[in-house]
């Protein structure tokens, strides 16, 4: 019986998902999460985050850590497991934050005492207490230094996949090596969330997977490898820094001694971690075309895989399966959705049944750009009302809802040319009234899949594909994610053609005020 740990490190929580594939058998036996905020408020985080001024948004490595430590503890007390069984690990997190170590990082996660707990033991290693994660959007500046030297946004496109974005980790690295120039010369290592996660695990550098390094502004797209003119334009002396980028299937380690005696658990395989969004990839088995996923979770995401990049997507990754996915990113998703239920007082039943009593909002729409948005990226943050005021709570929430889905929609086209389904996931797609909504502005059948978190999921049957590979026995993707991925009649939600007509008139005008209004500031 073969046993495949997935763990992913979201904004909000840490999940972990065990597979046992033998044969014809394929199911989930270990599902569990910890939220940061409730499960850790000893670190004091917010939606797992604390911001600061000036756009600023950072999280503590440490409280990753001690999730990571209690996480395999619950997992080894599972008392319906045989854990002898597990073969090999794998990971996701949160994708482009980073986490700084000094030069003491290697010996200390090598001898790491295992009767102890990990998070206090790593304090010596952090040469930056905090990591700057996704949400930051605090380095504008150094975005426009990075494009002004390697020759403009669309050349950084180019080359990395991505013009310089506030959130990708080369502006995070060059900001922090200006403004503590004496912090970055202790630094050592820069690990992405996912790489450091993967090091803990194997209790050794581990290395960056193509995935989660086009996440940076650092990779070339085409060959992963280190683009010298891209670190040249970010910080003095940062190859030295950087881990290498090694194929994603790649396995480069086994469960650290710390790991083993702690919990009793095997020498399991260690395959290198990747981003939340590529390991989503494989988590919803979205491995043909014509078939986009779209991802609820703290950020919204729209993603394809693609053989060959579109030009005219926002984000052009390197998928776990070797390929490439198109992505766009919306900065405003479940927190705004949760900011407007809760400034209006209603659950999430309420919100349901306010989305089905008057779909398309009576024509009524909404900017829902809460925070700064990165799609389209905006120059003021603010809702943008129009037709109808703050005290309407329907209206606040329907426009707030469906604005969102016709952005994803509008900007979805961008991602996949064609897209006859779209895969659902992330923690607001339990949400059917939101699903409904979805399916009505796309216009195509949407699914739910029965396994909620598809990054934990993605990580777990990518651990397996690499275990089958190093045993000599490679697995087809179509195999790996079969039995998990197949969209279930159950979880269909079908379009309704007369609203489909009423959403693809609603979406044209929103395109037109999402144009006209992104460089503006809010009136109201
Ligand atoms: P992440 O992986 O980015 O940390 P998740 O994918 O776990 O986030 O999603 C968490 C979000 O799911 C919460 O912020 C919450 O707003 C949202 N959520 C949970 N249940 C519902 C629901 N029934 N309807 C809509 N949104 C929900
Ligand atoms: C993608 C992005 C977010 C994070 C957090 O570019 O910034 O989706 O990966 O989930």
């Amino acid at each position: 019986m073969g046993l495949y740990l997935g763990l992913d490190c979201s904004t909000q929580s840490l999940t972990a998902i065990v597979v046992e594939i033998e044969g014809h058998t394929r199911r989930v036996v270990f599902n569990r999460s910890l939220n940061f905020d409730r499960d850790f408020p000893e670190y004091g985080t917010t939606g797992g985050v604390i911001s600061g001024a000036d756009g600023e948004v950072q999280a503590p490595p440490a409280m990753w850590a001690d999730a990571l430590d209690r996480m395999l503890g619950e997992l080894a007390q599972s008392a319906d497991l045989d854990l002898d069984d597990l073969r090999a690990i794998s990971g996701s997190a949160q994708q482009h934050g980073s986490v700084y170590l000094n030069a003491r990082a290697p010996s200390v996660w090598g001898a790491l005492d295992p009767s102890a707990h990990l998070a206090p033991q790593l304090a010596p290693i952090f040469s930056r207490p905090r990591s700057p994660v996704w949400l930051d959007a605090s380095t504008a500046q150094q975005c426009r230094e990075i494009e002004d030297a390697l020759g403009g946004a669309d050349r950084v496109a180019t080359l990395t996949g991505s013009p310089a974005c506030e959130r990708f980790t080369g502006p995070q690295i060059r900001r922090f090596a200006i403004e503590q120039p004496g912090a970055y010369a202790e630094t050592a290592r820069v690990h992405l969330v996912s790489s450091f996660l993967a090091s803990l695990v194997a209790g050794r550098d581990a290395p960056i997977d193509p995935g989660d390094g086009s996440g940076m502004n650092l990779m070339n797209l085409r060959n992963a490898t280190w683009s010298p003119e891209a670190l040249d334009a970010t910080a003095p002396d940062l190859a030295a820094r950087l881990p290498p980028i090694v194929p994603s299937w790649e396995i480069f380690g086994t469960l650290s001694p710390y790991w083993q005696k702690r919990y009793a658990l095997p020498a399991a395989a260690i395959v290198p971690w990747t981003g939340d969004n590529p390991s989503s990839l494989i988590g919803t088995g979205i491995i043909h075309d014509r078939v986009a996923a779209v991802s609820l979770g703290t950020s919204d995401t729209v993603f394809a895989l693609t053989t060959t990049p579109a030009a005219s997507s926002s984000h052009v990754f390197r998928s776990p399966t070797g390929d490439f996915m198109n992505l766009v990113c919306f900065r405003n998703g479940s927190l705004a959705r949760e900011w407007v239920r809760m400034e209006y007082g209603k659950d999430w039943d309420a919100v349901a049944a306010i989305l089905e009593s008057s779909p398309g909002n009576d024509g009524w729409l909404m900017l829902p750009w809460l925070e700064i948005e990165s799609t389209p990226r905006i120059a003021h943050a603010g809702l943008r009302r129009f037709g109808f005021d703050r005290g309407d709570a329907a209206r606040n929430i329907r426009g707030l809802i469906e604005g969102q889905m016709m952005a994803i929609a509008n900007h979805a086209a961008a991602v996949s040319g064609t897209i006859d389904r779209v895969i659902a996931t992330g923690g607001a797609a339990v949400n059917r009234a939101i699903l409904q909504v979805m399916a009505n502005v796309f216009g195509v059948d949407v699914y739910r899949l029965d396994v909620e978190n598809s990054a934990a999921l993605g990580a777990a049957l990518r651990a397996y594909h690499a275990d089958r590979l190093a045993a000599g026995e490679p697995v087809s993707w179509k195999t790996v994610v079969s039995g998990f991925t197949e969209p279930q009649p159950g979880h269909r939600v079908w379009p309704n053609p007369k609203l489909v007509a009423m959403y693809a008139d609603l979406r044209r005008d929103y395109a037109i005020l999402e144009t006209l209004h992104k460089d503006r500031a809010p009136i109201c």
